[in-house]
């Protein structure tokens, strides 16, 4: 009897490992982001250092920002708007003209075709 009650135990604490690593409701997402250099990264970067964004990654070889947000505090439709704002087109929102002409010329990324 003790041992099943030790191996109900031992499941219980196993399964509680096995649950999601989010922290308080955060959640990770991946999106493309479209971007050169450096200077790209940085600007990305702190365009997504909004409340409720735990941390945000840009990779400049992929072009993926990893973002580790709240969804009850910003969208992931708002972080892409965010970083449209400051110039950079994403898989889901496009910057504006004038944001993008007055981006440093070497930022001036190749736009993703228009769908
Ligand atoms: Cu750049």
């Amino acid at each position: 009897m003790k041992s099943i009650l030790f191996s109900i135990a031992a499941a219980a604490i196993l399964s509680f490992s096995f649950l999601p690593a989010t922290g308080k409701g955060n959640i990770t997402e991946k999106f493309t982001v479209y971007g050169n250099c450096g200077m790209c990264k940085a600007r990305i970067e702190k365009a997504l250092q909004v409340k409720g964004v735990k941390y945000a990654v840009w990779d400049k070889e992929t072009h993926i920002a990893t973002v580790k947000f709240n969804p009850e505090v910003v969208t992931l439709q708002q972080l892409h708007q965010l970083v449209a704002d400051a110039g950079h087109d994403t898989d889901l929102v496009r910057a504006k003209d004038e944001v993008y002409q007055n981006l440093h010329s070497c930022c001036q990324y190749e736009r993703p075709v228009l769908k």
